[in-house]
């Protein structure tokens, strides 16, 4: 059980339908730790840059542009197995698929419009928050509420 950091990142389509509260309050009240906040235009290089091992694939153009058309949030999260239980409660990658509960489950319906990103290993949890802020937009600080969080 390793403290790992996670990039998580809501979507235009997210931040245009009033997702971000409801979407901020999943991590925050299972316990995780938000290290870094941010409203955020995704310029096209950034986009490509997140994205770059999805280049070849068809749908890389679409998704450059859903990415880029309006206000991302910028999270990272810190936490015990935060990185695979982010995955857990954002849902399969098609929303159709996505188990009810989920954020993609109970918000989404196409793997167009799916809400939001969560970094797939610990590596790249570490790799993306680096790549999407600087390191004066992040804040290490203790939450009180550790020690009725773990024993
Ligand atoms: P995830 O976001 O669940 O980690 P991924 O890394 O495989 O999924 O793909 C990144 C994003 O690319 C995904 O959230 C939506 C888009 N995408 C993936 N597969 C797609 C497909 N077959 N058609 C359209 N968009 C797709
Ligand atoms: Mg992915």
């Amino acid at each position: 059980e390793e403290v790992e950091q996670t990039y998580i990142m809501i979507k235009p389509d997210g931040v245009q339908r009033g997702l971000v509260g409801e979407i901020i309050s999943k991590f925050e009240r299972k316990g995780f730790k938000l290290t870094g906040l941010k409203l955020f235009q995704c310029p096209k290089e950034l986009a490509e840059e997140h994205y770059k091992d999805l280049q070849s694939k068809p749908f890389f153009p679409k998704l450059i542009d859903y990415i880029t058309s309006g206000p991302v949030v910028c999270m990272g999260w810190e936490g015990v197995g935060v990185v695979a239980s982010a995955r857990k409660l954002i849902g399969a990658t098609n929303p159709l698929n996505a188990e009810p509960g989920t954020i993609r489950g109970d918000l989404a319906v196409q793997t167009g419009r799916n809400v939001v990103h969560g970094s797939d290993s610990p590596d790249n949890g570490k790799h993306e928050i680096a790549l999407w802020f600087k390191e004066d937009e992040l804040c290490a600080w203790a939450a009180v509420q550790e020690p009725w969080l773990m024993e």
